[in-house]
């Protein structure tokens, strides 16, 4: 009696599964080198589909999509599903080695991503060394079907990913790295999605314009897709109102700019509210590194522009955004990030502690009188306790 319930029941689930995963969105993405132009020079970089950022992919909480990669490229490669937490499913994570084998180039990999809590915004990248430079895109998690957003729907949403470019070949830049240590050479600008901005040279007719209408509300869903720098944001003259970051909810709080750490996201509602004009968006690195050429130091900029009649002011209004090394305002921003934690949206962490642990991080180099030849730092090594 016994096992036959068992049969039954394991029938069902594969049933179950196979046809719950028949159902599932698909998508595909062909790994390929494309040609593009920044900065006044052309170069071939990995790409999803030709795209830079890759696609967007939007879901539902708690759906369940499948992903077809085809590596087309020429180096091995896995993408990851940052900030998913695909309990009990990682199988198709991403990070090489751990839990699966990079996708050779001509290979092909199926992987099944299983949203559960998560709400907001996240992104993909590639997982193997530093193709995620250009190997990323947002991913969208709208509520469940039938439930809403926990503050007043925006009218308007667009995501904004915060990148890299390098004048070199990335993976040269990797190999270097990897070869002689230190932090590697720094990008030559950054990017809102994918465009410098016209504070770059070459770059000016390509600046991203987002058009805005008064009164309405816009919402950004904010990537920092940036290899190891944090970067505040911010937009001339409006106050935004955070209300996520990484796929999960927060009390609102209003900020003139925003700081993201390297992989963060973070959602805000921007009320256009402002008079008719032009506004620079802008975004510029946070780092604790203070050796010139250790960090990069330029500002991107994209333009807000308000539609109507009325001549914009020229060059755009520009913001205010703090110094590359303001550690008390990445902290103050980071440390006003509260959960929900309401009945609807609860927060379970455990609450008594019983063990106090004491970690000490810290980092050096095995070089005496340089004699490594790595860039800024030579050959590093990171000590804990
Ligand atoms: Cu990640």
């Amino acid at each position: 009696m016994k096992v036959s319930t068992y049969k039954l029941l394991a029938g069902f689930l594969f049933v179950f599964f196979f046809y719950h995963c028949q159902a599932c969105p698909r998508y595909k993405f062909v790994v390929k080198e494309a040609p593009y132009t920044r900065l006044c020079s052309s170069k071939n970089i990995l790409t999803v589909n030709g795209q830079f950022p890759g696609p967007t992919l939007y879901v539902n909480k708690g759906d369940t999509i499948v992903v077809d990669v085809y590596n087309r490229g020429n180096y091995n490669i896995t993408i990851h599903w940052h900030g998913v937490k695909q309990p009990r499913n990682p199988w198709s994570d991403g990070p090489e080695y751990i839990t699966q084998c990079p996708i050779q180039p001509g290979a092909k990999f199926r992987q099944k991503i299983i949203f559960t809590t998560e709400e907001g915004t996240l992104w993909w990248h590639a997982h193997s060394t530093w193709l995620r430079a250009t190997v990323h895109g947002a991913l969208i998690i709208y509520p469940k079907m039938g439930t809403r957003y926990p503050f007043p729907k925006p009218d308007v949403e667009i995501p904004i990913i915060l990148g890299e470019w390098w004048q070199e070949d990335i993976m040269q830049v990797y190999l270097d790295l990897e070869r002689y240590g230190g932090l590697g050479v720094t990008s030559d600008a950054y990017l809102i999605n994918g465009q410098p901005g016209d504070l770059y040279p070459c770059s000016k007719p390509e600046t991203l314009r987002l058009k805005v209408k008064r009164s309405l509300t816009y919402l950004f869903r904010i990537v920092n897709a940036i290899l190891i720098d944090g970067i505040f944001f911010t937009v001339a003259n409006h106050t935004v109102t955070v209300i996520g970051s990484d796929a999960s909810y927060l009390k609102p709080f209003n900020r003139t700019f925003i700081c993201l750490t390297p992989g963060q996201t973070v959602d805000v509602l921007l009320e256009a509210n402002q008079s008719p004009n032009h506004y620079y968006m802008a975004a510029s690195v946070y780092t604790t590194a203070t050796l010139p050429g250790s960090y990069n130091n330029s500002t991107t900029t994209a333009i807000v522009e308000y539609n109507g009649n009325y001549t914009p002011s020229s060059p755009p209004v520009f913001p205010y955004l703090p110094e590359y090394h303001d550690t008390e305002a990445s902290v103050n921003f980071t440390a006003s990030l509260r959960s929900l934690a309401d009945k609807e949206y609860p927060i379970d962490v455990p609450m008594e502690i019983n063990t106090h642990l004491f970690y000490t991080i810290s980092l050096g180099s095995p070089c005496k009188n340089n004699s490594c030849p790595g860039i800024i730092f030579e050959v590093c090594l990171f000590f804990i306790n």
